[in-house]
């Protein structure tokens, strides 16, 4: 499935029960998201396997491509449309042998160079944050905003860059305004009192950039 669009949402068991994941994908997807992916930090690979199952048919129906975090054999054994991995998690060549040539594969950066490298080493996109302190990933210091623009300018001329971390609705017009195209955004999302209304304040607030 082709990436496109500027708008990742992320169901992450740390904000929804996994009661709840299908009905808060529904609306992250009704809102107007581009890509969902799955996150589930310290479950169990059999629940994560279950709920990948269940969320794919509502990207399907929605033509948004479905992303599992982490998990390069969950994501080949439920037929996902990419797989997310993190700085620690091995080279893209070795994920590559798991989930063939095929499949999404995104890199999360934390830096301009580690940008740049997920670039040359062929990644599909890149997450690059977070750009605020965010209690989604705890112990990280926010890398701020001043190099969105050359990092969007180098890397994003060829992969999308999605800036994350710590982006909410209210301070999404100072990150476009730093020359972000493309933000993931979770928690100001999964808290908000109405999801599919939250998201689609964030679909408009990126139209048009
Ligand atoms: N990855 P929120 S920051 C999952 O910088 C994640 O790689 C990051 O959540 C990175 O929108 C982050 O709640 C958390 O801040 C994003």
């Amino acid at each position: 499935m082709k990436l496109v669009g500027q708008f990742y949402a992320i169901l992450d068991l740390g904000y929804v029960a996994a009661a709840a994941a299908e009905a808060v994908s529904r609306a992250l997807l009704a809102g107007g998201a581009d890509l969902l992916q799955l996150r589930a930090k310290g479950h169990p690979s059999v629940e994560i396997e279950r709920l990948a199952r269940r969320l794919l048919p509502l990207c399907r129906d929605a033509a948004v491509p479905f992303i599992v975090n982490d998990h390069p054999e969950i994501a080949m054994a439920v037929g996902a449309d990419g797989i997310h991995i993190g700085q620690d998690d091995g080279s893209l060549a070795a994920v590559r042998e798991i989930v063939g040539p095929g499949m999404l594969v995104g890199r999360s950066t934390h830096s301009p160079d580690q940008a740049r490298a997920a670039l040359a080493e062929g990644f599909d996109y890149i997450g690059f944050g977070p750009l605020f302190p965010t209690p989604t990933k705890l112990g990280r210091p926010g890398i701020g905003l001043n190099n969105i623009a050359a990092v969007q300018a180098e890397v994003g001329s060829r992969i999308p860059v999605f800036c994350i971390g710590g982006i909410k609705r209210e301070n999404l017009p100072e990150v476009l305004a730093a020359g972000a195209r493309n933000v993931v955004i979770v928690s100001d999302l999964l808290t908000a009192e109405d999801v599919a209304e939250a998201a689609r304040g964030v679909k408009s607030a990126l139209a048009g950039c």
